[in-house]
């Protein structure tokens, strides 16, 4: 009975899901309350937390080919600073809200496709859309820090 249920909610979250695609609509509004991640206008959000400790957690994000992803890089618990960086990642629509301009924090030697550096007890959002598929190295690149472990991997997916 109880498996008859799940099945039918899941048929019917299915049919919600296939009419929404079917009709190239990206209103997520409707309200079905089980998606992993939340949108907002047309950005998926996503969050992650730096810590003094030299991780990222979560240390493995997702995004698709396409979709405009809005990630929260939380910084609020540390005092020091660090940075979200991607040194070599094709895409388009960068923007960063927030975030400090701390000269001097970045060890990487070229200009990274994104990069979003927070101070500590701040956060800050970059926003981008991904255009190829394959999984990327984030790093902060704050001097010993990406060797200490702060690194991750963004996979982008079709
Ligand atoms: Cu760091």
């Amino acid at each position: 009975m109880i498996a008859g249920n799940r099945w039918i909610s899941t048929a019917a979250l299915v049919l919600v899901f296939a009419i929404g695609v079917a009709c190239g609509d990206d209103d997520d509004d409707t309200g079905t309350g089980s998606e992993p991640t939340q949108t907002t206008g047309e950005a998926t959000e996503l969050t992650i937390a730096a810590s003094d400790d030299l991780k990222f957690d979560p240390s493995e994000l997702s995004a698709k080919v396409g979709e405009p992803v809005r990630l929260l890089v939380d910084n609020s618990e540390n005092s020091a600073l660090h940075d979200w960086t991607i040194e070599q990642i094709s895409v388009d629509g960068v923007t960063v809200e927030g975030g400090s301009d701390a000269a001097g924090h970045d060890a990487h030697a070229s200009d990274p496709n994104l990069h979003v550096a927070v101070d500590g007890g701040e956060s800050a959002t970059i926003e981008f859309t991904a255009l190829e598929a394959g999984t990327y190295e984030f790093v902060c690149t704050v001097t010993g820090h990406a060797e200490g472990g702060m690194t991750g991997n963004l996979t982008v997916g079709e």
